[in-house]
């Protein structure tokens, strides 16, 4: 499977190919929209998101609410774009036409100034509305209908805030994936420990009044793959770093880790690696999940624990010192309508992402061009392993 996104964060919309989904999967555009209403929530996020309700139209690839085996098309609406008609419009304008809202004065930790090296464009505008994490929501998109995969062959994927701006959260116990899913979903910053969680919105409003931002560390857990999944015989198949890829691919992100992850780094081998046990009811287990759910690129049938880390958001109010690119002249950057903090969003589509990933190599592994035969071959291959 794999999928392209195109749009804009103020052009008319985005658009979502993907191609390779089974036929006969059942699906929803409400399977999707769910999750884009997710991605959107979030203490800490700007005045935009009062302005964008999202909400996915399927222009191709479904009937009657299942897959058909050819490309899925899915579409979500810029509302914003009203507002941007004449500075976003895809049509030739007059060259003496002054050209609103011309960014020449790059935002430092954006992509502002490197793409407009990298692409020639003398108004950086043309770089930010790609670069926005705006386009997440399509990467959502694509995340819900792996999502939608995933659940139909008992896997599930959840999500929750560790740490927002230095505030931690203590480990909460929780007893299934989906119950921490609809736990985070009940915060307004997706933390499951009701304590951290006040300090966390009180730091998002000390840094909305010092006109600064601040980023965090999310978690996603998956429970039901079976093990084996990815390949330790080639860096491509690798499951994990393909998760690592798609995680760091998320703007912002700077880092990315499983299980112990870089504490694994100060323990001992002893410490680190998870024992082997065997019974007759479970064949193979393990009592603990150090590695996260991998050993050399395979899932190992324990819950997935990945973990990724989201650096504050650079556009501020209080400016930071660039150059203009025209006059050559330092300033403080222009401030501009921004996000104090997207991390709790930031989650979903960390979720969404690693959903992908899973239902990618998992279509790869068992293929078929019909999802009850792929839903077959996984449950032959769970047997098999069961009673390997
Ligand atoms: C973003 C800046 C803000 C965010 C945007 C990402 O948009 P605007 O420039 O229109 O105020 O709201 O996020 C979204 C639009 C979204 O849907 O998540 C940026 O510069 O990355």
């Amino acid at each position: 499977m794999r999928y392209l996104t195109a749009g804009e964060s103020h052009g008319p919309g985005l658009t979502v190919i993907i191609e390779g989904l089974p036929a006969g999967m059942p699906l929803r555009a409400e399977d999707i929209n769910e999750s884009l209403r997710l991605r959107q929530k979030g203490y800490g996020r700007g005045r935009r998101m009062d302005i964008e309700k999202d909400r996915v139209q399927i222009t191709g690839g479904v009937r009657h609410g299942k897959t058909l085996g050819s490309p899925l098309a899915l579409y979500i609406e810029n509302k914003d774009f009203q507002h941007w008609q004449q500075i976003m419009g895809t049509e030739p304008i007059p060259e003496e036409t002054e050209i609103k809202r011309k960014v020449t004065k790059p935002r430092p930790g954006h992509a502002d100034l490197s793409g407009g090296i990298k692409y020639g464009h003398r108004d950086l505008r043309n770089v930010l509305e790609r670069s926005s994490a705006r386009e997440t929501a399509a990467r959502v998109a694509a995340g819900a209908v792996a999502k939608k995969l995933l659940s139909e062959l008992g896997i599930s994927v959840g999500s929750h805030v560790i740490e927002i701006g230095g505030v931690k959260a203590s480990s909460t116990e929780w007893k299934s994936v989906l119950e921490l899913e609809d736990q985070a979903n009940r915060s307004p910053v997706r933390c499951l420990d009701p304590g951290a969680e006040k300090k966390m919105m009180d730091a998002i409003d000390q840094a909305k009044k010092d006109g600064d931002s601040i980023g965090g560390i999310v978690e996603v857990v998956v429970d039901g793959m079976p093990p084996g999944i990815g390949s330790y015989v080639h860096y491509d198949r690798k499951l994990d770093a393909n998760i690592a890829r798609a995680v760091v691919s998320i703007n912002a992100f700077k880092g990315v880790e499983f299980g112990l992850g870089f504490e694994a780094g100060r323990r001992k081998g002893s410490e680190v690696q998870d024992e082997i046990f065997w019974d007759e009811e479970r064949g193979f287990y393990r009592r603990t999940n150090r590695l996260g759910g991998f050993e050399g690129g395979m899932t190992t049938g324990m819950p997935i624990v990945v973990r990724g880390v989201m650096k504050p958001i650079p556009t501020l109010y209080r400016p930071l010192k660039s150059v203009d690119i025209e006059t050559k002249e330092p300033f403080h950057a222009s401030v501009e309508r921004s996000d104090r903090c997207a991390v709790p969003s930031a989650s979903v589509v960390c979720s969404h992402v690693v959903s992908w990933e899973l239902a990618k190599a998992l279509t790869e592994q068992f293929y078929s061009d019909r999802f009850e035969k792929l839903k077959d071959q996984i449950t032959d291959y769970r047997k098999d392993a069961r009673e390997f």
